[in-house]
């Protein structure tokens, strides 16, 4: 039986979409229920859990992923015991805080900020940004000016915790610039609604004492995050440096495009930067779900974890270290 786009009938937005042939009708049958899309979410790192906590609430209530994204993460910006994202993460090497951060929708609208500095919530702002400005992208002086402008409040975002931290540093490391595997923590979320749409976010203090003006991969489109609805979605953490030389979170949704799952779209990503630099000292970890609901994680060392809720249901994964089946 031929099925035309006007059998189609919603019962409502965001609830149960039921199926109605005419011949159905006619012969007085059953309606024939159609498959809600399942809700899902899933974050980087721990702090993933309260992010996916509040993202969860957003998309049980038949909300849009967007939202979800967005105030996911915001809870961990919001939290200054979470050193790496927002209020309260580690300065740079010169001691600002100095923040990136993008998002994604399902509309392929992106948003970012980068070298913000002084805003609890640069996801926020990035939101703006691709809502309220013809931009993709505002940076450091010009993006607080339209963050103000926005309304957002002007606050010292270095918590003293953070500062000790970063002062014991001087005194240890005499302003040499780390980059090893341990400091860094950046949030990414990538969420499906039930409406059937992707969207993602992602924010970070970026590594902890960087050199002032450095961005990473984080607020870069395609690096620290990609979202394509007709495909999924990508998000990226660990060395950015790595992942903007790779275009990482792009490089795994067209991958799955092309077919591999998001686990071997994760895996295939991870392996484009472990053929081409010594990663001995370096981390990087992938994160990425398809439109079905699929999802997977790689990552080059052990030690990366993610958040995974649906149904209501969060749990914590470690994802294993990638192996090259070829070395
Ligand atoms: C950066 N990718 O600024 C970020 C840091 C990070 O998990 O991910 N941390 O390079």
């Amino acid at each position: 039986m031929k099925l035309k786009r006007r059998n189609f009938i919603k019962k409502s937005l965001g609830a149960t979409v039921a199926l109605v042939t005419t011949d159905a009708l006619a012969n007085n049958k059953a309606i024939l229920p159609l498959k809600k899309p399942k809700a899902l979410v899933l974050s980087t790192w721990r702090h993933g859990i309260p992010a996916n906590q509040a993202a969860w609430e957003i998309l049980k209530a038949g909300g849009s992923a967007l939202d979800a994204v967005e105030k996911g993460v915001m809870v961990v910006e919001s939290d200054p015991e979470s050193m790496s994202v927002g209020y309260g993460g580690r300065p740079d090497r010169d001691g600002k805080v100095t923040l990136d951060a993008c998002i994604m929708d399902h509309l392929d609208n992106a948003g970012s900020v980068a070298f913000l500095q002084h805003i609890e919530n640069p996801i926020s702002v990035a939101r703006k940004v691709m809502e309220e400005t013809p931009h993709v992208m505002l940076v450091g002086e010009g993006a607080l000016q339209f963050a103000l402008a926005q309304g957002f409040e002007r606050k010292n975002i270095l918590t003293e915790k953070a500062a000790k931290a970063w002062q014991q540093w001087m005194k240890d490391t005499n302003y040499t610039m780390p980059v090893n595997i341990e400091n860094h923590d950046t949030i990414g979320t990538l969420a499906l609604d039930q409406q059937g749409n992707v969207s993602g976010a992602c924010t970070t203090s970026g590594l902890a004492y960087k050199m002032h003006g450095r961005v990473g991969d984080s607020p870069i489109i395609g690096a620290g995050l990609f979202v394509d609805n007709e495909v999924g979605a990508a998000t990226a953490t660990g060395l950015g440096e790595l992942v903007m030389k790779t275009l990482g979170s792009f490089l795994v949704v067209e991958l799955m495009r092309q077919g591999l799952s998001p686990q071997q779209a994760c895996e295939a990503a991870i392996k484009r930067i472990t053929s081409k630099y010594d990663c001995t000292d370096k981390q990087v970890g992938y994160l990425a779900i398809d439109k079905k609901g699929n999802y997977g994680a790689s990552a080059i060392h052990s030690g990366f974890n993610y958040a995974i809720t649906k149904k209501g249901a969060t749990k914590l994964v470690d994802c294993e270290a990638y192996k090259d089946e070829n070395n």
